[in-house]
């Protein structure tokens, strides 16, 4: 058996990927990401989807712990300005930031501020005060029935395809429903990973017969939804409770502006959302604005996705991941 500690192959089926683990790993085999090969030209059309795969024999490294050093660590800052309220120059810094206004309201109503007082230590007290709301969330556990719900391309099916790799390595076999009124038909990437791994893929107005154990988890792929279209919603919610679906995912793209993701979020009864998503957080250096959705959003944040690999490149370790990547524009705080 090889003991290299990781390897990265490709393969065509199932049966190619269990063989090249097992013999390279033998039963230690654990996957770390697999891609599907974009294909140019006609031959994309003819070829049956090819898989990149990486692989380890060892633990896969644990995820990121809550970063020790909060925002700025630099130098200390004084208040240069008397005449401008030292609260008002951190509510413009932190705005400018991208934290929203109820946010920073309700930490200056528990935050003593004086006019002499050091910048770093309020923005330590801000980044505590982040970490400390998140912990005080509610946040529910996924139930048995999970829909990933959100607009067209914001990576519902990719993260789906995550969601499903998850259970599969953890030894769990959930069944997938696509829910698109059998309009796409054929073998998309969906049909090709769950064939892979070996997952029961039912298509809603193609396939006439459907059958599981009630034990099962199942995992919905709704079509994208316009939000501003209200039959689009109602069709949408009455599909989720024909299925009795008890998890309803919010998926958004967290580059969208903030008018938008509130235009979303602002759906939340219509569609009896449960949970949020957020995903390309690879694609933004501008993540402080998802804190207000994640505390403030009535949804408890279920899992944040960062990359296009279809088993790896997301978290369920929200509050550890965002802390890593929330920041404060160093260009506001030049004049400290
Ligand atoms: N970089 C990056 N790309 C992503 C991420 N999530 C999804 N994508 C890409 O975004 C594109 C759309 O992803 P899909 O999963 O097809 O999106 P969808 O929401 O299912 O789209 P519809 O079914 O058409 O509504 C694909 O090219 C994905 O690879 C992410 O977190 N980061
Ligand atoms: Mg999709």
């Amino acid at each position: 058996m090889d003991k290299r500690k990781s390897l990265t192959f490709k393969a065509r089926s199932t049966e190619e990927i269990i063989r090249t683990l097992k013999e390279n790993f033998g039963e230690n085999a654990r996957v770390l990401s697999i891609y599907q090969i974009k294909r140019r030209g006609l031959t994309r059309f003819l070829k049956k989807p090819q898989f990149e795969i990486t692989a380890t024999a060892g633990e896969i490294p644990p995820q990121g712990a809550i970063p020790k050093d909060p925002l700025i660590t630099t130098k200390t800052f004084i208040n240069p300005d008397a005449s401008i309220p030292f609260k008002q120059q951190i509510q413009r810094i932190l705005i400018h930031s991208g934290f929203s206004q109820p946010l920073m309201d309700e930490f200056f109503e528990n935050e003593p501020f004086q006019d002499q007082c050091n910048m770093q230590e309020i923005l330590n007290n801000f980044f505590h005060f982040l970490q400390k709301s998140y912990e005080q969330l509610n946040i529910k556990e996924p139930g048995k029935h999970i829909a990933l719900i959100g607009p067209s391309g914001v990576g519902k099916t990719l993260t789906l395809c995550k969601l499903i790799a998850q259970e599969v390595f953890l030894g769990q076999k959930p069944v997938v429903i696509k829910l698109d009124g059998g309009q796409f038909g054929g073998q998309d990437v969906l049909g090709v990973f769950c064939n892979i791994l070996g997952i029961f893929l039912f298509q809603e107005g193609v396939d006439q017969s459907m059958s599981y154990d009630a034990q099962q988890k199942m995992l919905f792929d709704h079509e994208g939804i316009n939000f501003f279209d209200h039959d689009a919603i109602n069709s949408c919610n009455a599909k989720l409770d024909q299925w009795s679906v008890d998890t309803r995912v919010l998926v958004l793209n967290a580059l969208y502006d903030t008018d938008f993701l509130d235009q979303c979020f602002s759906k939340i009864k219509d569609l009896k959302l449960t949970h949020c998503i957020f995903t390309h957080l690879d694609e933004t250096t501008h993540s402080n604005k998802l804190w207000q959705y994640i505390l403030k959003g009535k949804l408890s944040p279920y899992c944040l996705s960062f990359g296009q690999s279809l088993t790896a490149d997301f978290t369920p370790h929200v509050l550890p991941y965002l802390l890593n990547k929330t920041k404060i524009t160093e260009d506001l705080l030049k004049l400290y």
